[in-house]
Formats: C-alpha cells, structure tokens, sequence
C-alpha cells in the first residue's frame, strides 16, 4: 500500500509536482472561501464559472515567481507567498464578516478614520475555523520536514517558469475578457467590489484596488490649500439670493427624498392604450402642494445612480469617468446634506436601499457623507420571490421601510433609493398588470410596466405616510435619476415619442428626469426654470431654511431668480432656455433647429460652453484633489466617520435608546403602536 501511495504520488517530489500541489490547493480553498465566506451572487453559468476558475491565473502567476528560483530557496518562497496569499483571504474574511465588503487599501492605510469602524475586537469577530486558510500550509510543510515530500533541487528551466508566467498572463486576459463580455465597464466604472472579486479574483481585485488608491492619493498629494481659491472666486460669482417667498417655508419638516430608479419625465402623463403609466406619480406631480420641474435633466455619465447621489447630496458632479462615490468616497472629507442637516438643524439622517452596501461603496461613502443609519439588505426579511435584479422589489421595499422609518427621531432626512425599474426591466408575472408598448424594441418594451409598478409602490408609500402622520409634517421630494432607455434605441425611442425621427437635440431632451417637492401648504405648481440634479441641494437647503451661504456648493437654488439656466452634461454638452450645445451642433431650444449662428450668437454661446466648463473642472478638482479637507463652512463640523456603524444590532440598540430619550418618532407619537402598512403585494399575501 505504502509502495503504492509512493510510486503513485513520486509526481509531487519535482519542482513542478510540488507547484501544482501547492496551487491545486490554494485554488481549493480560496474557492471554499468564496462559497462560505462571502456572498459574491454568482448567477448563471459565466459568472459560476469565473468563479470556479478566477483563482488560478493569479496563482499560476504569484506562485510561479518562486520557480524562478534555485533549490530550497523556491520551496520557501512558494511558502511564503501561500502565507502572504492566505493572510489577504483570511483579512478579508474578518473584514467581510463586519461590512460585507472587501478591504481597501485606503481603508488600511486611513485605518485611524475608518479602521475603527471594526465596531468589535478582532477576536470577537474570529471563528476558529477561519484558521482553514491555513492548513494547506501545515499540512505541506509537515510533508516536507518529515520528507514524505522530497525537494527536488535539480535546477529548473527559466524557460519553464517563464512559460508559467506567459500562461498566467494569457490565462488573465481570457478571464477579463470573459467577464467583461457579462459586465461590461467592470473596471471602468468600478461598480462594486464584490463583482471584481466575483468576475477578476481576490488577487486581481488587490491588484486593482492598489492602482486606484495610488490614483487617488496621487492626486490627493498633488493639491493644495491654495487650489480652493479658484473655486472660492467662481463660487462668489455664482452665488444667487434664495426667493424670498420660499426662504425657509419648510423649516423643521421631515425630508424624504424618493430616488425613483431609471425614471424619465416622459412618462409623466404618458399613456399606454389610453392607460396612465403612472398615475400616482401624475397624481403628485400636478398636485397644487407640489413644486414640480419640467425642465429638469439627470447629468450623470458613468457613475450613473451614484452619480445622481453626488449631485443630490453634495452638489459636487459626478466624474467624467468611473465612480466618484467608489473611488473617493472612503477617504474624501464632504459636507452633504445629512451632515448638513444634522449638524445645523438636529435631523436624524437614515438612507434605505434594498440592495448589497458595497454597491457603489455606499457602506463607506455614507458614512463620510454623515448618514447615521443605512439600512440596506441585511435589514430586510429576504424570501423567494422578493427580489428581481438588484434586490428587493419595490414594494416590499417601501414596506419593510416603513418599521424603520417610524423608529426614526424626528426630524429626520430619509432617502429611499428604489430599484425595480431598472435595467432589464425584468418583473414577473403576477406583478405586471400593465400592458407592455409595441415598439419590438425588446428592452424598450417593458419600460413601462416596471415604472408602472414602481408608480403603485409609490402610491402605496404615500397612503402609509399619509396614515403614519407623516405626510402632512413632512417635505416631500421625488425624482428620476437617470435615463431608462439608452439612446441607443433611436428607433424605439422615435415611436415612443410619436416621432418619425429622433434627433440628437431630442435625445437631449429625452434625458429630462422629473423633480418633484411636496410639502403641505407649499405653493405648487410646474415651474419652467432649467436645471439639473447639481441643484437640488441648495433648492432644498434654501426651502428647510438652513444657512447655506458659505458651502462649496455647483449648483443654485432652482427658485432663486436671476439665476443661470445654463444645465451642464458631464460630457460639456448644455441645454439653456435659448442654446442647446450637443455634440458640436447648436440647437435653438425652442425650435429643436441645429443653428448656424451669427456673431452674436456665437459670443453668447461661448460664453455658455466656458462657464460649463469651468464648472466641471472645478467640480472635478475638489473631488480629485480632496480640497474640502482645506475648507470648512462656518457652523459646519469635520464629520467623524468613525462614529457610524450601520451594523444592524448596534444600529437597532441606538435606535431604541434615541427613542427613550427623544420620544419624537412617528411610533412614539402613535403611542407605540406601529401603523399597517396596505400594499397588494403578491408575495406578502
Ligand atoms: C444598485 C442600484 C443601481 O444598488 O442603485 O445602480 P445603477 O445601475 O442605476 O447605477
Ligand atoms: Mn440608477
């Protein structure tokens, strides 16, 4: 038998056996890792498959330097780099297991912001079998001290191990190759962690976090406290007096701001066979209480919703590539608006998003924004047929919220991100009741059906927070954060529109997204003024009535007068009441007309494209350089990152304790009894 197991194992006594060995296992349990130690949400047969083979390219890789080397010398080294390899999985392991995310570099390296965020000692958070990451390497090193393995210290071919190089390298840009063909802009846009290391590999995704950190930290390392003086100098002559007749009218109200995914302004009072797409949204928008906008656009580029979050809450553009939320939302300082709110009017701050934390890197970008609460998947009961796409379908969303929503102290600022009405607008059966349009455009045709059930979400939030109390104490804000249908359905977008041709002026216009503000007693009605999610902030700042004189702030209050119509893309492109500048063409706003401009015109239109510019550069500096480190508002307070968890039993303790002490939130002042929430949710019957 002995004999048998020899003769059969004499393999793993080469260098190369012991290699393979040595891989084979690595391989094996960095796979066990990814399928017990982190949820990756590999679905379908290309991501189960990078899954199952992302490992060895990188060890092939890594490993294969130790080949390169003589004798006992490359027994060690592939030791060494199995210790350094597994102490990155097991890291990751314990950091996983707190923030369902990976570690950064910029988390490491700012360990003194962020790091305590490990809200519990490590040995609290450490299980005895996280240890396994380990075993290969006793194991292997027992085999070679006792000599059961013999090391091989005939000299190896650099030929060889430079062979085992080439291939990793092929090997890498099949699997990059692979994964960008499922999830294309995987790198360039950077969604999430969780997908690099899904799609790419632990290695991989080490690998591409370095690059970013150094990117950022480079540019960090280049700017100065001087380079906020530009910024200063055009904010100063930017700055525009908030309307008197709207200064501070809604002073003390709750806030909600509702991020209807995908949402178009075309479809306000769209129909479909003479249906209503949206009727409780159509409902809302011409309600005499509502302010709404119908020149209102989405400017994000890649970032998309993100993006719009940036916009929403910093009044910062997104940037021209990427994620700004995901590649300096760790470690940049803000000053948003839930810091702004709680720091200047006592609001208690909570965002909800039926989805992964580390999407869009929310779970670290909230807390530098100062939210205190963020309630995302975890805090959801989860059951078969509740989620499609992203997560959690709308309704029971809206639902589940609700509880946590009447725990918050009041005031308090909530933004609920939806997500049914996304891309591919996928939705079963017993949740559409809506007939699909008829373009044959197949991802335009559902459009309406998801935004449909969104629009009964949003119906049924709205008669819970009416029941609630909520509805009459509180400021309501609702908006579309990008488009929903790219342009790249021309055709379908043409039928849509009841056009025989779109032209790039109508896809300009196409990117208009509704903006809604409701508040009881508001004075309502659809204002014209042009504007962009760059402005909501200090729209809403001005209307709550809290200072905002000194804050680094894009855009301008969408009431104010006099101020500049002049909306930006984030590719330089404008829209204005009288240019419209797309792609090279001008276009008379009014008429849709591409212009050949007169001298005059020309000037004016200069003038316009200059000041987008700026604007978009300077935005971009401030985030690229980090500049409000340099730059405190008066009244505003540096926001301590460190003082967030949004672990759900810590987050419930304070929850509760804020209750007993404040005794503002909806429940109390229901004498404790929760308000039920009505939905005709198919899966909650
Ligand atoms: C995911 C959701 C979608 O959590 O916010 O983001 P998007 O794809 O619209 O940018
Ligand atoms: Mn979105």
């Amino acid at each position: 038998m002995a004999n048998f197991f020899k003769r059969r194992m004499s393999w793993v006594n080469t260098r190369m056996g012991f290699f393979l060995l040595t891989i084979g296992l690595f391989w094996v349990k960095t796979y066990i890792a990814y399928q017990t130690e982190f949820t990756l949400g590999a679905k379908g047969s290309v991501q189960q498959f990078l899954l199952l083979i992302n490992p060895l390219p990188a060890a092939l890789l890594v490993f294969g330097i130790a080949l390169y080397f003589r004798g006992r010398l490359a027994y060690w080294l592939m030791m060494i780099i199995n210790v350094l390899e597994s102490t990155w999985i097991f890291a990751n392991i314990l950091y996983y297991r707190e923030f369902s995310d990976f570690l950064s570099f910029g988390i490491m390296k700012g360990s003194s912001d962020v790091g305590n965020n490990l809200g519990k000692s490590l040995a609290q958070i450490t299980h005895v079998y996280d240890f396994f990451v380990y075993v290969d390497i006793i194991v292997l090193i027992i085999l070679l001290v006792t000599h059961v393995i013999r090391i091989d210290a005939r000299p190896f071919k650099r030929r060889y191990a430079f062979s085992i190089t080439v291939l990793s390298f092929g090997l890498m840009f099949a699997e990059f190759g692979m994964a960008n063909a499922d999830r294309s802009g995987l790198l360039t846009r950077t969604f999430d962690n969780n997908y690099i290391v899904k799609y790419l590999g632990l290695n991989e995704y080490a690998a591409f976090n370095a690059y970013q950190t150094q990117k950022e930290s480079a540019t960090r390392a280049s700017a100065n406290a001087s380079d906020m003086k530009s910024v200063l100098k055009y904010l100063k002559q930017n700055r525009v007096s908030p309307n008197v007749s709207y200064y501070g009218k809604e002073k003390g109200k709750n806030v909600f701001v509702i991020h209807l995914e995908s949402f178009q302004q075309f479809l306000i009072d769209y129909k479909v066979n003479g249906k209503e797409v949206t009727p409780n949204l159509n409902k809302f928008y011409h309600n005499q209480n509502t302010l709404s906008f119908d020149n209102f656009y989405n400017q994000v580029a890649q970032g998309k919703t993100s993006d719009a979050e940036m916009m929403l809450e910093n009044s910062l553009f997104g940037l021209p590539q990427g994620s700004a939320m995901t590649t300096y939302g760790t470690q940049n300082t803000f000053q948003a608006a839930p810091a702004i709110l709680s720091q200047q009017a006592g609001y208690t701050t909570a965002a909800f998003h039926g989805d992964v934390p580390s999407f869009w890197n929310r779970d670290n970008t909230y807390k530098s924004w100062g939210y205190q609460y963020f309630f995302s998947s975890s805090y959801y009961t989860e059951k078969s047929g509740y989620s499609v796409g992203y997560g959690l379908k709308d309704k029971i969303f809206f639902k589940q919220s609700a509880k946590y929503i009447e725990q918050l102290p009041q005031p308090f600022y909530a933004k609920l991100i939806t997500l049914t009405n996304h891309y591919p607008y996928e939705l079963d059966k017993k949740n559409t009741d809506f007939p699909a349009t008829k373009t044959g455009d197949k991802t335009v045709d559902p459009y309406v059906q998801t935004a449909h059930y969104l629009d009964q979400a949003f119906g049924e939030f709205m008669t819970y927070l009416k029941k609630a109390g909520l509805y009459k104490n509180s400021m309501i804000v609702a908006y579309g954060d990008h488009y929903g249908i790219s342009n790249n359905h021309r055709p379908a977008i043409a039928q849509l529109l009841g056009k025989s041709k779109v032209t790039n002026f109508d896809l300009a216009q196409f990117q208009k997204v509704p903006f809604m503000i409701h508040a009881a007693g508001l004075k309502g009605g659809i204002n014209h003024t042009y504007g962009g999610e760059i402005d909501v902030l200090p729209t809403l700042l001005d209307l709550l009535g809290v200072k905002n004189t000194d804050t680094i702030q894009f855009g301008q209050d969408l009431l104010a007068k006099n101020r500049n119509q002049t909306v930006a893309f984030r590719n330089g492109n404008f829209i204005s009441p009288t240019y419209a500048k797309i792609g090279g063409t001008v276009y008379d706003t009014r008429t849709g007309k591409a212009l050949s401009l007169t001298t005059a015109q020309k000037k004016t239109v200069d003038k316009m494209q200059n000041h987008v510019t700026t604007e978009l550069s300077l935005s971009d500096r401030v985030i690229y350089g980090d500049l409000l480190r340099f730059y405190t508002p008066k009244d505003f307070t540096k926001v301590d990152k460190s003082s967030f968890t949004y672990k759900y039993k810590p987050a419930m303790e304070k929850l509760a304790e804020a209750e007993k002490k404040e005794k503002t939130s909806a429940l109390v002042k229901n004498k404790g009894k929760e308000t039920t929430y009505k939905t005709d949710a198919p899966e909650l019957k």
